[in-house]
């Protein structure tokens, strides 16, 4: 049986793969860190799961890092925790580098040591092109971050590329353009939208408060990228990927088409600017070319940017209902 490690399985994404790993019949170990009240909300269906064991562990800590690969022994590890929240990145700058620029080379470093001949794979993200320099942006575009979060990403990457080229690991960069779902962080903003919008609608709240929504993403689904992580892994070669859907949309049609999708009429009437939602430095425009994901990996989305949103907003709507009335 397959051994996969995943740092970040209380994340979206780690959750998703997990379910993933797991139903390809993977052993599957999870890294978690320390808190005072649990945080297994994404994760709660596995819980009693024995393909899915937690290990306890933070990406601040090296010993715990190397002890839990050494213990584990994993074929593949999945580095995805991080600082994810963009915003937050301006507010603990250090931080953020502490997790998502350095905690990549405490992953790395804990390999070399205790597995090297396990498979690494790095969340690596759009956010590194940031003022983009050409669009569609590829593997060959080159990086020009815009927030602290997209300068830690930028180093991960390369410590990526370079324990590769100096260790002859196996260890490659998945450049992931932004990816959602009903288990997206509330703080987003599809989720936070679709959250919104369905409070909106059960009358639990009368507006949404939003900042820019001039800006556009190349939204995808995360059940279809883990997908693609995976796949990263099976290669005969560990090479850097794009994964998006070379479809991208403002932040204003992502509210227009969930009122749609809630029935509200007009997205106007319940949208409220509040600058504190603004950014320091903005990413104005972001589209992936995926080509070299299609041809090599064979991966395509499956869920379109309508699909997605609808998807979200009933999601909420549910949520919204199970919750009852406040
Ligand atoms: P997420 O939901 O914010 O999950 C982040 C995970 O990292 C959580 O499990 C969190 O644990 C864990 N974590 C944070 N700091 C940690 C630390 N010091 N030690 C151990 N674990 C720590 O993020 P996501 O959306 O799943 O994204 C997964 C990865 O892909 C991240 O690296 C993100 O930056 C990257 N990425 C995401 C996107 C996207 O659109 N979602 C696109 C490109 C790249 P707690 O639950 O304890 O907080
Ligand atoms: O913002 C605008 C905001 O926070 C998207 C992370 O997973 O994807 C994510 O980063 C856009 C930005 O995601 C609000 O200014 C307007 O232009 O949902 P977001 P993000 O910053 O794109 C990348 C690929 C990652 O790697 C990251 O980890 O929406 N926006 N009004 C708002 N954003 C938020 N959060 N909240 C608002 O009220």
């Amino acid at each position: 049986m397959k051994k996969a490690f995943i740092t970040g399985v209380t994340g979206q994404d780690g959750s998703y793969l997990a379910d993933l790993l797991i139903k390809k019949g993977y052993q599957v170990y999870g890294l978690t860190r320390r808190t005072s009240t649990q945080n297994f909300a994404r994760i709660k269906h596995l819980i009693h799961n024995p393909r899915l064991e937690l290990v306890s562990g933070d990406l601040i800590d090296q010993h715990s890092l190397t002890n839990a690969l050494h213990d584990v022994k994993p074929d593949e590890i999945y580095n995805l925790a991080a600082q994810s929240f963009v915003k937050a990145s301006w507010e603990q700058p250090v931080l953020t580098g502490e997790f998502t620029a350095i905690g990549v080379t405490r992953m790395l470093d804990a390999m070399r040591l205790a597995c090297p001949d396990a498979r690494f794979y790095q969340a690596s993200s759009s956010e590194m092109f940031g003022k983009v320099r050409e669009v569609p942006q590829t593997e060959q575009t080159p990086f020009y971050p815009r927030s602290p979060y997209g300068v830690a990403k930028v180093y991960g990457h390369w410590i990526t590329v370079n324990y590769r080229e100096s260790f002859q690991m196996f260890a490659v960069s998945g450049i992931l353009f932004n990816h959602e779902s009903p288990r997206r962080g509330l703080e987003f903003v599809t989720r936070k939208i679709a959250n919104g919008v369905a409070r909106v609608k059960l009358g639990k709240q009368s507006v949404v408060e939003l900042g820019n929504l001039k800006a556009k993403r190349d939204w995808g689904y995360a059940p279809d990228y883990v997908q693609a992580m995976w796949l990263m892994l099976q290669q005969d070669q560990p090479e850097d990927y794009v994964v998006a859907t070379g479809q991208n949309h403002s932040v204003r049609e992502f509210l227009e088409l969930a009122c749609q999708a809630a029935e509200l009429d007009d997205w106007q009437a319940i949208y409220q600017h509040n600058p504190l939602y603004d950014r320091p430095a903005e990413v104005d425009v972001l589209v992936g070319d995926a080509s070299k994901a299609r041809r090599q990996l064979g991966w395509e989305p499956s869920v379109t940017f309508a699909e997605l949103v609808t998807l979200m907003v009933e999601a909420e709507l549910e949520l919204e209902r199970q919750n009852g009335e406040e």
